[in-house]
């Protein structure tokens, strides 16, 4: 809105740049949620607790004493971004009201999961919710891929070379993307501040990688797909950022809130739209690197079990593997964060190495 008002009508020509409005939706973002958050948090610790808590099927050990922790935090950071993305965004992009939807969208069903499971104890079937994960996705691709200039091809990183168009197979492959990556975050939100740290360092990376993608000369000279119009979801990422920092602010160990499915689901959704408006979608899988890993110990936990009756791991996801074994809550989420920047770093030098 300020874009419109102050540069359009204005003329103020500071408020044309992305990386000015970025930054100040970034300080926008956390200051809204670090001020709600507090409010916020109460308030879901009331209705969770009138509801005698979230309880947890099945507690490896350590876990007992959370049950009064308030979940449901997701709305804080979607609140947070939607006022300061509505506030330092151009109103009149595609790619911000695709991403808002996937956002708002995903939130939405989280948080009606969520509010299942403190009310009734269980949340909505994972049919169900599956089935609306695979509704809102395919909406999220049809309209990326019946939006102009926009293409079916899927870019290999390292490799400028390599491109495999996929044609109409490519609807499939983003309903995979977004569905995958909203459920991945889902399995890692385990641990206090264990989802929202590689979250941030995802947000981040690609907050980079839509400015380059929306930036002709920039994505010409390192030979990445240019999307026009991209590089003002760097502003709406910048958004996310700083409400996850916020959010981060309050989930910390020892953590006073949980995101809920509200905020998993939604920021696997933004994760897996923004990788696909910006010809991404593996690097999403190299930043993203511990979500993939947390859903495959599952996919192999499971596995095994069937074929020998037997556990591959103590616990999956992993993270209950680690504490299984002992370490300490606090120490396995600082080493999936060091884990996740070096991936980021990775993800980041597929820039340079083409
Ligand atoms: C998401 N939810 C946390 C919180 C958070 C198929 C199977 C692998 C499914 C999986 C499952 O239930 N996944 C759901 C994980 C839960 O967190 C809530 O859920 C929201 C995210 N969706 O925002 O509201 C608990 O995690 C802890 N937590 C924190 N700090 C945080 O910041 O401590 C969460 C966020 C919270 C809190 O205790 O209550 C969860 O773990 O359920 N199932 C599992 O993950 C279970 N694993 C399992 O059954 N493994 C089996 C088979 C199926 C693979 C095996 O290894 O044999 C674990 N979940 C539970 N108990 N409930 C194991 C222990």
């Amino acid at each position: 809105m300020l874009y419109h008002l102050l540069y359009e009508y204005l003329d103020i020509n500071l408020f044309k740049y992305i990386t000015f409005r970025g930054f100040y939706a970034l300080i926008t973002s956390f200051l809204i949620s670090l001020v709600l958050g507090p409010y916020i948090i109460s308030r879901l610790k009331i209705f969770q607790n009138k509801e005698g808590g979230y309880i947890r099927e099945y507690t490896p050990n350590g876990h007992e004493g959370k049950k009064h922790i308030p979940t449901m935090g997701g709305i804080l950071i979607v609140l947070a971004v939607l006022i300061s993305t509505l506030l330092w965004c151009r109103l009149d992009n595609f790619y911000v009201w695709i991403v808002v939807f996937a956002m708002v969208s995903f939130a939405v069903l989280g948080g009606w999961d969520d509010y299942k499971k403190i009310k009734t104890k269980k949340g909505i079937s994972s049919k169900t919710k599956f089935t609306i994960q695979l509704i809102l996705a395919s909406i999220i691709a049809l309209a990326l891929y019946m939006y102009p200039d926009f293409n079916s091809t899927l870019y290999f990183p390292f490799l400028k070379n390599v491109q495999i168009d996929l044609g109409a197979f490519y609807l499939l492959f983003m309903v995979f993307v977004i569905v995958g990556t909203s459920n991945a975050v889902n399995l890692t939100d385990g641990l206090d501040g264990l989802a929202i740290g590689p979250s941030l360092i995802a947000i981040a990376s690609f907050a980079f990688f839509t400015y380059v993608a929306g930036h002709h000369k920039l994505a010409t000279y390192l030979h990445l797909p240019y999307i026009a119009g991209s590089g003002e979801l760097t502003v709406f990422m910048m958004a996310f950022l700083g409400a996850g920092l916020g959010f981060l602010w309050f989930n910390s160990f020892p953590a006073e809130v949980f995101m809920g499915d509200a905020g998993s689901l939604s920021i696997g959704a933004v994760l897996g739209t923004v990788a696909i408006i910006t010809k991404q979608e593996i690097v999403l899988a190299i930043v993203g690197g511990i979500f993939v890993v947390e859903t495959l110990s599952v996919i192999l936990q499971v596995a095994y079990y069937k074929a020998t009756g037997k556990r591959l791991f103590l616990m999956a996801p992993i993270h209950h593997h680690f504490e299984k074994l002992g370490m300490e809550e606090p120490k396995i989420v600082t080493r999936v964060w060091i884990i996740s920047i070096l991936l980021a770093i990775i993800a980041l030098s597929t820039l340079k190495i083409r």
